[in-house]
Order: C-alpha cells, then sequence, then structure tokens
C-alpha cells in the first residue's frame, strides 16, 4: 500500500536557486556530468543526452560510448567522448546510462558497475530494459544507497512493471507511484503531462506539446535532468523542473511554428537554455 498524497500540478516561473551563478564558481561548482550509452546504430542518442547537459549548465561532460567513439564532436567540441570502459572509471558527480545503450553483454557489464556506485544515477531506455528483463539489475537498484531517477515512457514503463501499455496509461498516477516505491526512486511516466513521483506525491506536467513526439527528445530530457542534478538539484526538484523546462522549450518553439511539425531534438535544448535564461 501507499501513502495517499495529494496530486499537484508542476509549472514554475522561478530560477532555482541553485543555479544561479556566483561570482566566484568555476567549472567544478556545477560539477561533472557522465553519460554512458550510444551503442552502434545509435550513438545520436548519447551525443543529445550529453549535448543537452552541457547546455543546461553541467561544468563537464563525459560521454562513454558503446560504438567506436569518435575522436570528438565537431558541433560540441566542449564535449568530452570516450569509449564507455574508460569512462566509467573517471571520476563523474552524476551518471545517465541508458540512451542507445542496448542490451548486449557490455550494455549489463557497464550497468551493473553503475548501479554499485553512489553518484546520482539517472537511467534511461535500454537501461530501463535491462532492469524489466534482469531481475538482479533491478533489485541492485531498488537496493542503491544514491538518488536514482527513472525516466521511461509509457511502454518502458509497462515493461517496468510487467503490465500492457495502455494499462500504464490508464493509470498513469498509480503506475507512477508504484515505480517509485518500487525501485526506491524518483519516477516519471512521459507523454503529454508528464507525471513525476518519488514513492509519497506525485506532479504532473503542465508544459509541453506534440511537438516533442519525435526521435531523442527522450534522451534530451535525461541529459538536462542529469545537469540539473549536477548542479545540486535534488532528485525530485531536477525531475520536476527538467520536464517542465523541456515541455516550456517545446511552447517556445510553437509559438512561432503554429502546427508543431519538426522540432528536432536539439532544437529543443536551444530553447530549453533560452527559457532557463529567462527565468
Ligand atoms: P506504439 O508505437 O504507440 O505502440 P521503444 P525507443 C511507445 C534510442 N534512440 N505514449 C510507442 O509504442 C533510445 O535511447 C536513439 C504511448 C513507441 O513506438 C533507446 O535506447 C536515437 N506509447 C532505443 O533507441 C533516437 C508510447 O513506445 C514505443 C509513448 C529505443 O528507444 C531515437 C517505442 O519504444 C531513440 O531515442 C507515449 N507517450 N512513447 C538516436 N538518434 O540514436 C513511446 N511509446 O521500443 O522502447 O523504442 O523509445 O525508440
Ligand atoms: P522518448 O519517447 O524517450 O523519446 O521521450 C519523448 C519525450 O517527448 C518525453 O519527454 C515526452 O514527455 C515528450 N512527448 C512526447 N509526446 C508528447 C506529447 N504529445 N505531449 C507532450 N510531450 C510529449
Ligand atoms: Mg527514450
Amino acid at each position: 500500500a501507499y501513502p495517499a498524497a495529494p496530486n499537484t500540478l508542476y509549472e514554475t516561473t522561478r530560477l532555482p536557486a541553485q543555479l544561479r551563478r556566483h561570482q566566484e564558481s568555476n567549472k567544478g561548482t556545477f560539477g561533472t556530468v557522465g553519460v554512458i550509452g550510444g551503442a552502434a546504430g545509435m550513438a545520436g542518442a548519447a551525443i543529445l543526452a550529453g549535448r543537452a547537459a552541457l547546455r543546461l549548465g553541467a561544468g563537464k561532460v563525459r560521454i562513454g560510448m558503446l560504438a567506436a567513439a569518435t575522436a570528438y564532436d565537431p558541433l560540441m567540441p566542449e564535449l568530452m567522448l570516450a569509449d564507455a570502459a574508460l569512462a566509467i572509471k573517471q571520476p563523474h558527480d552524476v551518471w545517465l546510462v541508458g540512451p542507445g545503450l542496448g542490451r548486449d553483454d557490455t550494455a549489463i557489464d557497464v550497468l551493473t558497475t553503475l548501479l554499485s556506485r553512489s553518484e546520482p544515477l539517472v537511467l534511461d531506455a535500454d537501461a530501463l530494459n535491462l532492469l524489466a528483463t534482469h531481475s538482479a539489475l533491478f533489485a541492485q537498484c531498488k537496493a542503491r544507497q544514491g538518488d536514482t531517477v527513472i525516466t521511461p515512457h509509457p511502454a518502458e514503463a509497462a515493461r517496468l512493471l510487467n503490465k500492457e501499455t495502455s494499462a500504464v496509461q490508464a493509470q498513469r498516477l498509480d503506475a507512477v507511484r508504484e515505480l517509485a516505491f518500487r525501485l526506491n526512486a524518483v519516477a516519471l511516466i512521459k507523454g503529454s503531462g508528464t507525471v513525476v513521483s518519488d514513492g509519497l506525491q506525485i506532479s504532473i506536467n503542465q508544459s509541453g506539446n506534440a511537438a516533442l513526439a519525435s526521435a531523442g527528445q527522450g534522451d534530451v530530457l535525461g541529459g538536462m535532468i542529469a545537469a540539473l542534478l549536477a548542479q545540486g538539484m535534488s532528485a525530485l526538484e531536477a525531475t520536476q523542473f527538467g520536464v517542465y523546462l523541456h515541455g516550456a522549450a517545446a511552447d517556445q518553439w510553437l509559438q512561432s511554428n503554429a502546427a508543431g511539425i519538426g522540432l528536432g531534438a536539439s532544437e529543443t535544448v536551444e530553447h530549453a537554455r533560452t527559457v532557463l535564461n529567462r527565468l
């Protein structure tokens, strides 16, 4: 049984205090994010997440790729790129695991290693699919000491809960609270009106629109939440605020693109930065 709690609608117009840039700050102040994913054929997912983390203010970002890593990202050379096996040995303040991770033995190995670490951990996409199919990983996640954020879309949530996607969608509030409770995590379930829960309270996000229904938007959201964690927000705050900002970015774009067709995930990141800097 879950403790009953009122549901709240999440919307904000204020810059979170943790994100204010003090005169004496340096890049170390804003944390180092490690993004682990990007297997062959899905390298772009990890790149999208890493770029989003830098644009949302993380001090440094390293992407640990499962696919053969290129030397650097020509469109964002600020990013550090490495093989996943090397990246997970470097110190990071926050980890995001899953965008384009794939599900092979290497993916299982890096996920197992990172679940054992105490830094805040954001799990998305194939990291969640692996938890759903490997009960030992699910149990390891539940037993973590550090903060965990899980960011499934409805189909990923259904796999974790061993339900049909339609059943999750019919009971989104119950489903998100159950996920948070069962995985000892802050959980969300994506889609129109993304729901967020820490197992006790539940909030429903008020921003966003169907322009977000396109490839890579979830990968970007994961990078955004990781960046907010790296800057000192709590798991619940970073998740609620990251979801809000992601939706608000799409809402800003919709103002000059009324039909909502063709918003790229990379563009969403640029709008999110603008929205953030105007709060
Ligand atoms: P349908 O079609 O409605 O039945 P998957 P994935 C459902 C990487 N990527 N409401 C929907 O089912 C990711 O990071 C790489 C209801 C949809 O077809 C992952 O690692 C990219 N249903 C990997 O690919 C860019 C919803 O879920 C199905 C829903 C696989 O991730 C793309 C898809 O789910 C991608 O991000 C909603 N709101 N949202 C790259 N550039 O490298 C989703 N569904 O099978 O888990 O596949 O999400 O594409
Ligand atoms: P993913 O499926 O992992 O790429 O994530 C898709 C992202 O886009 C999530 O943040 C969803 O909440 C968002 N999204 C997709 N479709 C919609 C929609 N119709 N309205 C609002 N947000 C959406
Ligand atoms: Mg996704």
